[in-house]
Formats: structure tokens, sequence, C-alpha cells
């Protein structure tokens, strides 16, 4: 069952309900923010203070950082781009089986987004919401001129505690570490003791998170990078809409083209950046 819902200040988002997984997805952003499998205890993580208003990026589940990663040059421009609060369109909701329902969720070009960002474009989000997770973020550029784009499905998974985090898939990776600027390589599997904010590259395989309770498997394509980042205790505290102990219970894993993995997209073409969880 999908069901199109309002918030009392007017919030509107898409519940999804079929026998394999629930979701919920904001029409600001085209913002997943609940996804769960059906006896068991939500994969996404969302803030216990998160805002749901207009304007305002929700804080967990999957922001979409898009037409650009990270900040951009000219600081006046908001950090991971205007996408995740600007106002998405429903193209299609459909229920493929009763185990599968799929979202089509879209943003074209307008004139709030031609002052930050000169191009025509249309922009498409598909979710197939079932025991895995799909989700393909679909760039078709409408102008005359290529452009080019970073971004990022900004996934924030819940955990059993932070402490019991393990990522593997990236041992041998090059990274960019975002705390120090520095290119560095990943020895082993990723534990987590501090703040971590990495722009992994040259990833070409699958990605498992395993905590106390469970393993998640994280499959990209069109994507040779992935940011792996906890805020840990200190800039959890200087976070908006996050409690001071949030940094325990969530960690991002997100699927990317961030940094040398940047996509020119020419006109007429189209780039879909696709990640699988199951
Ligand atoms: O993806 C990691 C990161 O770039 C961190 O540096 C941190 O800033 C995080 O994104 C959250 O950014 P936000 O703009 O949502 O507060």
């Amino acid at each position: 069952m999908i069901t199109h819902k309002k918030l009392p200040n007017g919030f509107e988002y898409i519940e999804v309900k079929n026998s394999s997984a629930e979701a919920k997805i904001a029409l600001q952003g085209a913002h997943l923010f609940h996804y769960k499998r059906v006896g068991e205890e939500p994969i996404l993580w969302l803030s216990e203070v998160s805002d749901f208003e207009a304007g305002k990026a929700i804080r967990g589940g999957v922001p979409i950082c898009w037409p650009w990663f990270g900040f951009h040059q000219d600081r006046s421009l908001p950090q991971h781009g205007f996408a995740r609060t600007a106002m998405w369109d429903c193209v299609s909701c459909s229920e493929a089986d009763e185990k599968s329902s799929s979202v089509i969720l879209r943003l074209t070009h307008s004139q709030g987004s031609l002052k930050m960002w000169p191009y025509l474009f249309e922009l498409d989000l598909h979710l197939t919401i079932s025991d895995k997770l799909t989700m393909e973020l679909k760039t078709t550029n409408l102008d005359r001129n290529s452009f080019k784009i970073t971004q990022a499905l900004h996934t924030y998974f819940s955990l059993s505690h932070i402490s019991d985090a393990v990522i593997k898939g990236l041992d041998k990776k090059p990274y960019l570490d975002a705390l120090t600027w520095k290119k560095e390589v990943q020895e082993g599997d990723i534990t987590f003791n501090q703040e971590v904010d990495r722009v992994y590259q040259e990833v070409d395989g699958e990605i498992t998170l395993s905590d106390k309770n469970r393993t998640l498997h994280v499959r990209n394509e069109n994507s040779s990078s992935v940011v792996v980042w906890n805020p840990w205790i200190e800039k959890t505290s200087r976070m908006s809409a996050m409690k001071e102990d949030a940094y325990e219970h969530m960690l991002c894993i997100e699927s990317a083209n961030a940094f040398d993995d940047a996509r020119v997209v020419k006109p007429q073409k189209s780039h879909t950046l696709k990640a699988e969880i199951f």
C-alpha cells in the first residue's frame, strides 16, 4: 500500500508498506527517511530531533547531495547542493507485487536553481522498496552545454552501537581524509573509536557493514567513490538536529561520485548512480 500523507505542519511524505518492508519518503528532497524490513529494526537512522520543515534538511535517512557534494567554492551556496531541500514531484507510485513497491520522484530546474547552478536538468530518484532497497539517481542534461556533477546518496545506517561496527570491502583502497585533506590507504577493516570523515576512491566491489545484530551489504553502480562518516563526540555537539549521543547509533556509508569521481554529463545524455542495500 502506498499513501500520500501530511504532518500537522503540512510537511508531505509518501508512506510505503508491503509484505517485505516499509518506507517513508519526503517530497522535500525526495528524502527517504525510514526503511525497515518486516520483523527487523530500521535499517536507516533518523535523528530523534530532526526537522521536518520546509527548507531544512532532514537529519538521517538518505539525503541527496546534488549537484555538488560537500562545500561549493562559493561558500554562500549550500553544503551538499540544493536538491535535498527542494520540492520534488511524485512521478509514479506502483506495486510490482505484494513484496515490492516502486516510487519515482523528479526535480527539474527552476528560477531558484538556475541562480545557484546555471543548467537545465531533470533529476529522477527511483526507489524500489522490497527486502532489498534499490536507489537509482538519474541525472539528465537538458542543457545545450555539458555539465559536471558530484553527488552522493548520503545514507545514515542505524547501529546497535558504533563500537560494534565493522566495515569490510575497502581494504587497500585509497582515501582522502577530509579531517586532514591528506591522501591515505586503508589497511584492513574499518572500526570506530574517533571522528571519521573519508572519501574512498577506486571502489569497485561490495561493502559490508556489521554490528551486533546483522550484516548489511552495499553494492554501487556507476560509482567508484564511497564516503564513510561518523562525527564522534565533539563534532556531534556542533551538528544541527543531532542529540549529543547520536554518533553512537549512526554511521554514514555514502554511495557517491565525489572528488576524482566527478561525472561530466553531455547534452541530452544521462548518468545514473545506483545503490543497492540488502
Ligand atoms: O558526508 C560527510 C559530510 O560531508 C561531513 O563532513 C558532515 O558535514 C556531513 O556530511 C553532514 O553534512 P550536513 O550538511 O548534512 O550537516
